[in-house]
């Protein structure tokens, strides 16, 4: 008796805001090789190529269950040509050629270390390459002047390249939940990007503040930041005014209110605690490399400052110890007035492929023109309110996904 074996295709909708996509992902060996090509296409400043890449990965995020054979993707929206070579290759033999020899490659690995360093980008990676610097130890070497941001993420590059975890974006919401009720009473916050999806780590903690009463958040924002400092929280930080303003992107001409939107984008100096409350340095837990690799210092003693500044060794106040008994951890805030909360927590949420697949969609199927701040309706000529994130599904002619769906 013969077998026949029926191939059910798949069918998703174009846009990955039309789709659930859960942390549960059947299909991590291809969307990891596609994510590294994506990956590697924004290193080299390719973006398109890297959207491409996220989007085909975010089409196989959302399928539920492993991909079996090339019959089952016909139909799908957003493969390409070069996507469909890299899955066929993996379905076929297991791994990607071109993914494996670009992530032995030694531009890769490069580029991968030193944009490892908080504050720098890939035209700073890649102007360094270029002038001989593969490592941290040979940029530390070199004449190279660093900004204040990138001494900050070079003297605490080990700490900065372990995930955060949701432990401890527990621990630092509370210390921000005192901090911002503390300078103003009635002041509310919200764990927003990937932790606000239920991620159980992150690269970094994001925050959105906001109060109630519209204008009562001005200037919220240095006072929490001074606050912090007082306490003794803060590595580094740096306060922007949002570059909405700036930006030519934006719906419109601002409204006048769209300056009070700052961010503040921070390094926290997070105790360590051990089962009997007392601090104590960890060691081993998984880098956002996957790899601690052979720049990362092994001690808790930061190298990164070389002899010149030893900044790390600071952290032991209560108790020397020749363990650090504190680490380093990424936060960024935001603060918005209440009439633009629901957009900045939507357009703070996440995940970036999910943010701007939004905005494709406003723009190219409503006509509309979404950002952090407002939407606006270009057929009506008018800016649409909204004071929930369902609300702005609503506009869009969108279904609403919740947060925990959004891991595009
Ligand atoms: P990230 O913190 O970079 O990403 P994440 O929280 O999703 O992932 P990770 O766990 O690695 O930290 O950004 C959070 C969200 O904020 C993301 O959707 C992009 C968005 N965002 C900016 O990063 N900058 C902006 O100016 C605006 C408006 C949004
Ligand atoms: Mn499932
Ligand atoms: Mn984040
Ligand atoms: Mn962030």
């Amino acid at each position: 008796q013969q077998i026949t074996e029926e191939v059910v295709a798949f069918s998703v909708p174009s846009y990955a805001c039309q789709r659930r996509t859960t942390l549960e992902n059947h299909n991590m060996v291809l969307t990891d090789a596609l994510s590294l090509l994506a990956e590697n296409a924004e290193l080299s400043e390719e973006d398109g190529r890297g959207v491409a890449f996220r989007r085909a990965a975010a089409v196989l995020k959302c399928l539920p269950e492993p991909v079996r054979s090339m019959a089952q993707l016909r139909g799908l929206p957003c493969l390409g040509d070069h996507s469909l070579r890299v899955i066929k290759e993996i379905l076929e033999t297991g791994a990607s050629s071109e993914v494996e020899s670009m992530r032995e490659s030694e531009r890769y690995k490069a580029l991968k270390v030193l944009t490892g360093i908080f504050g720098v980008g890939a035209k700073t990676a890649d102007r360094w390459i270029r002038e001989g610097i593969q490592d941290l130890q040979q940029l530390r070497d070199s004449e190279q002047t660093l900004n204040r941001a990138q001494q900050a993420g070079l003297e605490h590059y080990h700490d900065l390249n372990q995930l955060v975890t949701k432990a401890e974006a527990d621990a630092i919401s509370e210390i921000m939940e005192r901090t911002v009720i503390s300078v103003l009473p009635g002041a509310q916050m919200t764990l927003i990007g990937g932790f606000r999806r239920g991620k159980q780590t992150g690269h970094d903690i994001d925050f959105l503040i906001t109060h109630p009463e519209e204008g009562r958040e001005e200037g919220l924002m240095s006072k929490v930041v001074s606050c912090l400092e007082a306490q003794g929280f803060l590595l580094y930080q740096k306060t922007t005014r949002n570059s909405y303003l700036e930006s030519s992107s934006g719906p419109g001409r601002p409204s006048s209110n769209m300056d009070r939107f700052e961010r503040c984008f921070s390094i926290f100096k997070l105790a360590k605690e051990d089962k009997r409350g007392e601090t104590l340095m960890e060691d081993g837990a998984k880098t956002l490399n996957g790899d601690p690799g052979s720049h990362s210092p092994s001690s808790g003693q930061s190298q990164a400052s070389g002899d010149r500044k030893r900044a790390s060794e600071d952290g032991a106040k209560d108790k020397p110890s020749k363990h650090k008994r504190w680490r380093a951890v990424r936060v960024d805030l935001v603060v918005s007035p209440i009439s633009q909360f629901a957009f900045a927590l939507l357009g703070w949420t996440g995940s970036k492929l999910f943010e701007r697949e939004l905005r494709r969609w406003a723009g190219h199927e409503r006509s509309m023109s979404l950002s952090s701040h407002a939407l606006f309706d270009s057929k009506q000529g008018r800016y649409l309110r909204a004071t929930s994130e369902e609300e702005i599904f609503a506009h869009l002619g969108l279904e609403f996904i919740p947060p925990s769906e959004r891991n595009a």
